[in-house]
């Protein structure tokens, strides 16, 4: 996978609404400024950024029932999901910069209009399939999941805003890795759809090596489909990822963070990655920033065939070896 050569397509989405903590559409601008397209394009992949997509204001967006802000979220990830799919029409393997994890359901929606049958791998804290009833904040970034799921939409109320996404992943092909902080009514959809969920518990027990070895079995178990990777930096510890909205102690190391990237990219089916809930401003200090957007970059690079042992080109070449 260090050889393999990867055409990386670099979306932005500065944006914020759906969860009340502004600064998390700052995300895409700091994982850029922090090197990302450069350090992509020197491990071999080939890099198009499409720059930012820009997002419109919708003025008396209020709530319906609990939900906050449909009108804006669900304009916003129509808009996501159009440039997600010119992306894969090019050609590139899709990387969306959030932005929060509300962003999921464009890029994924964008994804499955284009590649069939996905997988989906979750990467986060929270399971984020709240519906519209269950949800305990009515924030949006906690519920992306609910309304992708095809066997969730009979319990899917009709929310203004939100009616145009169509359910495009079987529960079947969706795997959390990484949860500790799950409500109740998501756990109860989680065990009634017989969802595979590694949660921390599960990594502490197996180990990453383990939990991974599973999540591929049980990904590749109904073919090799592509995979869509959604990576929440708040599943990284916060001691590591503190600069994100909702922190949550006990979370995975670093490593093992990575090692779940490095895996990833050895299957040679991802086709789409999120990197969202970078946060800068929920960082007390500049170094809370640098470990937080590092992990974020790292994050990717492990997806594109950055390898902890080292590399060196094909045709490397020194006298005397
Ligand atoms: N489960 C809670 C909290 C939450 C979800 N995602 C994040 N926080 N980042 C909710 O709002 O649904
Ligand atoms: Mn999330
Ligand atoms: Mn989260």
């Amino acid at each position: 996978c260090a050889r393999a050569h990867h055409s990386v397509g670099v979306v932005g989405a500065p944006f914020w609404k759906g969860q009340p903590k502004d600064g998390v559409e700052k995300g895409p601008d700091f994982i850029r400024g922090a090197g990302l397209v450069e350090k992509l394009r020197k491990q071999g992949c080939t890099v198009k950024d499409y720059g930012n997509v820009t997002f419109q204001d919708v003025s008396n967006d209020s709530p319906v029932g609990k939900v906050q802000r449909p009108q804006t979220v669900g304009l916003a990830n129509q808009r996501l999901a159009d440039v997600v799919k010119a992306i894969k029409n090019d050609g590139y393997i899709c990387v969306m910069l959030g932005g929060d994890h509300s962003l999921a359901i464009g890029s994924i929606v964008g994804h499955a209009a284009i590649k069939k049958d996905l997988s989906v791998v979750w990467v986060d804290a929270h399971a984020d399939i709240n519906t519209p009833l269950t949800t305990p904040t009515g924030n949006i970034h906690g519920q992306p999941m609910s309304f992708l799921i095809k066997e969730l939409h009979c319990k899917m109320p009709v929310v203004p805003g939100l009616s145009w996404i169509k359910p495009c992943i079987s529960a079947n092909d969706l795997v959390y890795i990484g949860l500790r902080d799950v409500d109740p009514g998501e756990h109860y959809i989680l065990k009634s759809l017989g969802i595979k969920a590694f949660s921390i518990t599960e990594v502490d027990r197996l180990g990453i090596a383990k939990v991974m070895e599973q999540t591929c079995d049980h990904v590749f178990s109904r073919g090799k489909k592509p995979i869509h990777l959604s990576y929440d930096i708040d599943a990284i510890d916060p001691m590591v990822s503190p600069a994100t909205g909702t922190p949550v102690v006990g979370g995975l190391t670093y490593r093992e963070g990575i090692y779940i990237t490095e895996v990833i990219c050895q299957t040679d089916l991802l086709s789409a990655l999120d990197m969202v809930e970078v946060n800068p401003k929920q960082a007390k200090t500049d170094d809370e920033i640098k470990s937080t957007v590092n992990a974020a970059v790292d994050v990717v690079l492990g997806c594109f065939g950055r390898v902890r042992e080292g590399s060196h080109p094909p045709d490397y070449w020194m006298p005397h070896l």
